[in-house]
């Protein structure tokens, strides 16, 4: 009984129990002896046997649940849980950050009431250079600059073709835009990429002239960069646009000095614009007599790289998570 009490483990008490009434324990082997004595000798013997069995047994089920007991305090103590704390953010992705760019022009055009098109990555030699007055000899369509596919088909080289669609499925008047990813045949270094994003616009009404596309383009510019940009305006020869110009912008990377991005010149070519080509418009089949309009072509993987400061165009497709998960 002393041993039960002061026993410390779960196997102390186990090793009392053997001892005592295990198949070779003190009441066991006292038990198996009961044969020798008198018979009248046994009742009283087997008797107070019998009761020091009982108590035994009974000590070592009340130590064993003591053991339990202080086992499962221990336990509950070192597992407490405070289930009024917060739980650990979830990990949530987010937009890259063209996408973020092309939301956010997307929503500012439409307010304007342009709508935004799509349409499909590989295009006919139509779409992407005849309707747009490139001719078949222009260096443009040459093999260095497109992929072309098997069977005469080519990877759209801007998103030029889906405002064609445009043009032929909704007539004039008309405002709309063409985002979209697009393709050139091209050695990639820090400033060019086989495949960038554009986004391309054209208002079709009565009598629109260049000072509509010289206001139009400057409150785009304003809404972009949230800030006054430096601009010039140069003389810019495209097929599918007459006047044709190009707009540049001081590089906010290095801010006028030169650098990979600007090509040392302090200037970025940023949009290309001028006034819709009528033979463009007559091709869609808009008579340029009655309808003409305004055309851009905005580079949205060169805007991103001067909004967020990047210097080396092949992050924004390397899948780098380490440079994603800054934006
Ligand atoms: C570029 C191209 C420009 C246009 C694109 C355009 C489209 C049609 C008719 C007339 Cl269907 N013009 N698009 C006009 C001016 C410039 O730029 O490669 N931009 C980065």
């Amino acid at each position: 009984m002393t041993r039960i009490q002061s026993a410390g483990t779960l196997e102390d008490l186990e090793s009392v129990r053997v001892e005592t009434l295990g198949r070779k324990g003190t009441l066991t082997l006292v038990g198996k002896e009961m044969g020798k004595l008198a018979p009248e000798e046994r009742g009283r013997v087997g008797k107070l046997l019998n009761g020091a069995r009982q108590k035994l047994e009974e000590a070592l089920e009340a130590g064993k649940k003591a053991f339990d007991e202080t086992e499962l305090r221990a336990r509950l103590d070192s597992e407490w849980i405070d289930v009024t704390l917060p739980a650990p953010g979830a990990r949530r992705g987010h937009l890259h950050p063209i996408t973020r760019i092309q939301r956010e022009l997307e929503d500012l055009f439409a307010s304007l009431g342009f709508a935004v098109l799509d349409g499909p990555e590989v295009e006919t030699e139509y779409y992407n250079f005849d309707a747009l007055n490139i001719p078949p000899e222009h260096p443009a369509r040459d093999m260095q600059d497109t992929f072309w596919l098997d069977g005469g088909n080519l990877l759209r080289t801007h998103t030029s073709p889906v405002q064609v669609r445009g043009m032929e499925r909704l007539g004039p008047p008309l405002r709309m835009i063409a985002p979209g990813r697009v393709f050139r045949n091209e050695s990639v270094d820090a400033s060019h990429e086989h495949t960038f994003y554009q986004l391309e616009g054209m208002m079709v009404d009565r009598d629109v002239s260049v000072a509509h596309l010289i206001y139009f383009m400057q409150t785009l510019l304003g809404a972009i960069f949230h800030r006054d940009v430096t601009v010039r305006l140069r003389p810019g020869y495209f097929p599918f646009v007459e006047p044709g110009f190009e707009l540049d912008i001081q590089c906010l990377i290095c801010g006028g000095p030169g650098c990979p991005v600007c090509k040392q010149s302090g200037w970025v070519e940023l949009l290309p614009c001028g006034l819709v080509n009528p033979r463009v418009l007559r091709m869609s089949g808009i008579d340029p007599e009655q309808w003409n309009g305004f055309a851009f072509g905005l580079g949205l993987t060169r805007l991103a790289m001067m909004r967020y400061g990047i210097d080396d165009i092949r992050q924004l497709q390397g899948g780098d998570l380490r440079f994603l998960e800054q934006f």
